[in-house]
């Protein structure tokens, strides 16, 4: 029973390597410009480069929601920024945002 219990954690710690990788790949920063800021509906709409975790292969605009409201306030329409994006209750998040020049 022992042996088993060894196994077990090395199983255990193994799976945990695995899931190392995609924790990496979800905090990668994705280029973008500010197409639009609105505050009252807590939305930016962003024209990116490729997100490979959402599978878009192609840079387009689209509109996020953002995780905390006041990332809004740090950004205005032209603005080259970096952001993390994910997907929270199915709809497109920025999680991270930052300027960049
Ligand atoms: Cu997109």
């Amino acid at each position: 029973m022992k042996r088993l219990a060894l196994v077990l954690c090395a199983t255990a710690t193994l799976a945990a390597g695995m899931f190392a990788q995609p924790v990496m790949a979800q905090s990668e920063m994705i280029n973008g410009q500010v197409t639009k800021v609105d505050r009252p509906a807590g939305k930016i709409t962003l024209r990116h480069g490729p997100i490979k975790k959402f599978d878009m292969d192609e840079g387009h605009t689209m509109v996020f929601r953002v995780a905390d409201p006041t990332m809004l306030k740090q950004v205005k329409v032209g603005d080259k920024v970096k952001f993390e994006p994910d997907r929270v209750n199915g709809q497109f998040t920025v999680m991270r945002l930052e300027k960049t020049k």
